[in-house]
């Protein structure tokens, strides 16, 4: 099994070292690409000199385009160079690499493992309640519309078998924000794949800043309806 993580990054220096070497504490046998959009607070070049001694691989990008354009950018990357389990996860220590065994172990058996927030009642560290409101909710709402029975449709800790990725149109996907991670689970879902929830302790992160947006909220709410209308025409 040849396995990658790929990690989107946006001023997130401080929490790069910690980050890295945490997942190859684990001895497992992954790679990590990290996917950073010329982060002004030079995460980049911290990167840079974490590759002189870990396996990890870099992707620098001219400027801010978002979320989902560098996990397109990333998968395409891990399909290129023949990774058949691919890992996705945010680099600010809010998804704990020790989180990252359980999601392989269920990979073999299924075609797309989620990291759960709510699988077993509401596992979220340290987030204002008007936070978990918004995410909680958002989970009911897109449940219902898209019709795919995931309690965590948002989540960004996720592992996926390449043939998922190498049967969505990466070109397609419509979202740009965390919308992404819903559509993702719609196209592996409405095309018959597995999905298969484990529970995560999500803690928000301490160090670093949110990019979340009123821009981004906003995109999920007309995109859920949106995915839902493709699938009805035959668009997925
Ligand atoms: N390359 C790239 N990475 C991004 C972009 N926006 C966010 N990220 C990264 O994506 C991951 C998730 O972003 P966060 O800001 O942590 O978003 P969140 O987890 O929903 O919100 P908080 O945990 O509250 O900050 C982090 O690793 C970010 O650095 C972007 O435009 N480009
Ligand atoms: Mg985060």
């Amino acid at each position: 099994m040849k396995t990658l993580a790929i990690i989107p990054t946006y001023n997130e220096s401080d929490n790069i070292s910690e980050l890295v070497f945490k997942i190859f504490s684990l001895k497992l046998d992954i790679d990590i690409l990290f996917v950073d959009d010329n982060s002004p607070d030079g995460t980049a070049d911290k990167i840079r000199t974490l590759m002189k001694k870990y396996n990890i691989f870099l992707i620098n990008r001219n400027g801010k385009l978002g979320l989902s354009s560098a996990y397109i950018e990333g998968f395409k990357w891990a399909l290129n160079n023949s990774y058949d389990t691919i890992i996705q996860m945010d680099a600010d220590l809010s998804h704990n690499p020790n989180s990252i065994p359980s999601l392989l172990d269920e990979i073999n058996s299924n075609d797309v493992v989620i990291g759960s927030r709510y699988l077993t009642g509401i596992n979220v560290v340290n987030w204002p309640l008007r936070r978990l409101i918004l995410s909680y909710f958002a989970n009911v709402y897109a449940k219902i519309i898209t019709g795919v029975n995931v309690k965590d449709l948002t989540g960004g800790f996720k592992c996926f078998k390449a043939e998922v990725l190498n049967s969505i149109d990466l070109n397609m996907i419509s979202s740009e924000g965390y919308s992404f991670q819903i559509e993702m689970n719609c196209q592996a879902k409405y095309k018959g794949y597995k999905i298969k929830e484990v529970p995560i302790i999500f803690i928000d992160r301490t160090v670093g800043k949110s990019k979340m947006t009123k821009k981004i909220i906003f995109e999920a709410i007309w995109m859920v309806p949106f995915i839902r209308i493709k699938k009805i025409f035959g668009m997925i």
